[in-house]
Order: C-alpha cells, then sequence, then structure tokens
C-alpha cells in the first residue's frame, strides 16, 4: 500500500459502494466522500470499502424505517392491507392472463384451416389413365406391375381408383426353316392376374396363341373395387381429406406370367428342334374412378 503511486493508483475511493441497500442513500453518499475518484476504480482495500458499506446500511434500516413510517400514516386503519392488495392484485393478474391466453387460443382455432367435411367421391371428377407396358419375358418368369408406380404415386392428384381393366397381347415369333425342313413355332402361353391387398382380384385365364397367325390375347378383364366391400382404392397424398369409410389403401398390382414359351418344331420325326426362349407382350393397363385435385374439386357436373 505504501509504496503505491498516485499516478496509477488512484486513492482508494468508495465510488463504488457496491450494491447498497437502498441505492439513493449511496448515491448520495459517494460523491461526497471522493468527489474525483475515478469510476473504475475498485476498493482497492477493505478498511477503506467496509466504512461506507456500514454507513449504507445504516441508511438502508433509515429507509426502511422511513418506509414503514409512509406506510403507516398511509394506512391508518388499513395497516396490513398491502398483502392483501398484493394477493388481490395477483390474483387479478392471473385472471388476466387467463383470459388473455383463451382469447388467443380460440382465435387461434378460428383461423386455423378448417377440417373439410368429408369429401363426396361421387361429386369428384370421373377420371380414366390408359398405361401401356410393353417387355420381354423369359419362358417361365414373371413381372409385376404396381398401379401407384405408374401413376407417379398420385403426384398429379388424388386418385380414387375404382376398378382396374387388363388386357394382354402378344405375338410369337414366326415359323423358321431349319436344316431343310419348316419348324413350327409352337404357341406361347400367358396370363396375368390383377390382385389387391383387399378382397378385390380378377385373374387373366392361361391362354395360349394362334398358331398360324402367332397372335394371342387375354382380357379385357376387369378387377372391381366394390368386391372387397369398399368402393375406392386411394392412391396420392389424402393427409387433407376427410374420407367416407367406403375408401380404402391398399396395393394394387398387374402380374404377368409367362407360363410356357413352345419351341420350333418340324411335323413328323425329327432329331432337334429349336428352343423357343421366351416373349415380348405388351399389357395395357385401363385404370378408373375419380380423381381429386385441390383446384378442382367440384367440377361443373356435365
Ligand atoms: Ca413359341
Ligand atoms: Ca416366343
Amino acid at each position: 500500500m505504501v509504496t503505491m503511486s498516485p499516478a496509477t493508483n488512484p486513492p482508494p475511493a468508495p465510488a463504488a459502494p457496491a450494491k447498497p441497500a437502498a441505492a439513493g442513500t449511496a448515491h448520495a453518499t459517494a460523491p461526497a466522500k471522493a468527489p474525483a475518484a475515478p469510476a473504475a476504480a475498485q476498493p482497492a482495500a477493505g478498511a477503506t470499502a467496509v466504512a461506507p458499506a456500514t454507513q449504507d446500511k445504516k441508511s438502508g434500516g433509515k429507509m426502511a424505517d422511513m418506509f414503514k413510517k409512509v406506510g403507516s400514516s398511509v394506512g391508518g386503519k388499513t395497516k396490513g392491507m398491502p398483502k392483501k392488495v398484493q394477493m388481490i392484485f395477483a390474483v387479478v393478474i392471473l385472471l388476466v392472463v387467463v383470459i388473455v391466453i383463451g382469447a388467443v387460443a380460440m382465435r387461434g382455432g378460428s383461423t386455423a384451416p378448417k377440417k373439410p367435411s368429408t369429401i363426396n367421391i361421387e361429386d369428384l371428377q370421373d377420371w380414366n389413365e390408359d398405361i401401356s407396358k410393353t417387355q420381354n419375358l423369359a419362358e417361365t418368369q414373371s413381372v409385376t406391375f404396381n398401379i401407384a408406380d405408374l401413376l407417379g404415386g398420385g403426384t398429379n392428384g388424388t386418385y380414387f381408383i375404382k376398378e382396374v381393366t387388363v388386357t394382354l397381347t402378344w405375338r410369337d415369333e414366326d415359323d423358321v426353316r431349319r436344316l431343310g425342313r419348316m419348324r413350327t413355332n409352337q404357341p406361347d402361353e400367358f396370363e396375368f392376374v390383377i390382385n389387391t391387398t383387399i378382397n378385390a382380384t380378377a385373374e387373366g385365364p392361361a391362354t395360349m396363341n394362334d398358331v398360324n397367325s402367332k397372335a394371342g390375347s387375354i382380357g379385357p378383364i376387369t378387377m372391381k373395387v366394390s368386391d372387397s366391400g369398399y368402393d375406392y382404392v386411394i392412391v396420392g397424398n389424402s393427409t387433407s381429406l376427410r374420407l367416407p369409410e367406403t375408401v380404402t389403401t391398399s396395393d394394387v398390382t398387374v402380374t404377368v406370367h409367362l407360363i410356357n414359351a413352345g419351341d420350333f418344331h418340324a411335323s413328323g420325326p425329327e432329331a432337334l428342334y429349336w428352343n423357343d426362349l421366351g416373349n415380348d407382350f405388351t399389357v395395357k393397363i385401363t385404370v378408373s374412378g375419380k380423381m381429386y385435385t385441390p383446384e378442382a374439386k367440384t367440377p361443373a357436373k356435365k
């Protein structure tokens, strides 16, 4: 303490009579004692800092007494009311908060998007879509098409499928001449099934193509969703729709099976024959029902 230079260490000042009990008194006291003290000066030593602190306590006590006096003089016969008033005040504030919250909640409820009433499917626009797929199947193999995938997952709208109609066509390869003899391409045999995960299905029966024209076809065969007890299978987003109980979700698939590919045979005895490995086919799938789009949910009836 003794060696401290006044230049770098300003005189200990009670400039920050830290947290006095009564601020008013503290402010009054501090400048009086050390008016030139820099604001940043910390009480360097306990000794100098203690004095004002003690004074503050004293003056704080005086302030408290003053408040008490004021309280009693103002109160008079209402002595002890401040607590009751405080309680009443608290209850009133609580009520106001509850009322405000309630009002906000009610307003929020009324501005929230209303859940639509149950959609009337029959009022929706009729819809049907033709999908055609051509590909090759090896003998005994099968391939499955998922209708929802073929419809793009319903990205263009929400589909209510009522029926799926399938026609399968193919043409077997032409006869060939081998080793000086005509080898007749024996018929290929296809079948298909339209399936759902509800109780609705339809089968395209096993059928062979014509041995002369080579043309083969099965169908049209129709799967009706109503066989399941439901009216429609929905494909696409339906989260914003309230649906009737006659609508359900289900996989709808078409599986094409090449049962057998008849080989190339000569008429009469033969030492050799040529294998038919498989065949191309074209499946035409017509999906029909209703379609919902947010823009045109209530189209003009024709
Ligand atoms: Ca064949
Ligand atoms: Ca074939």
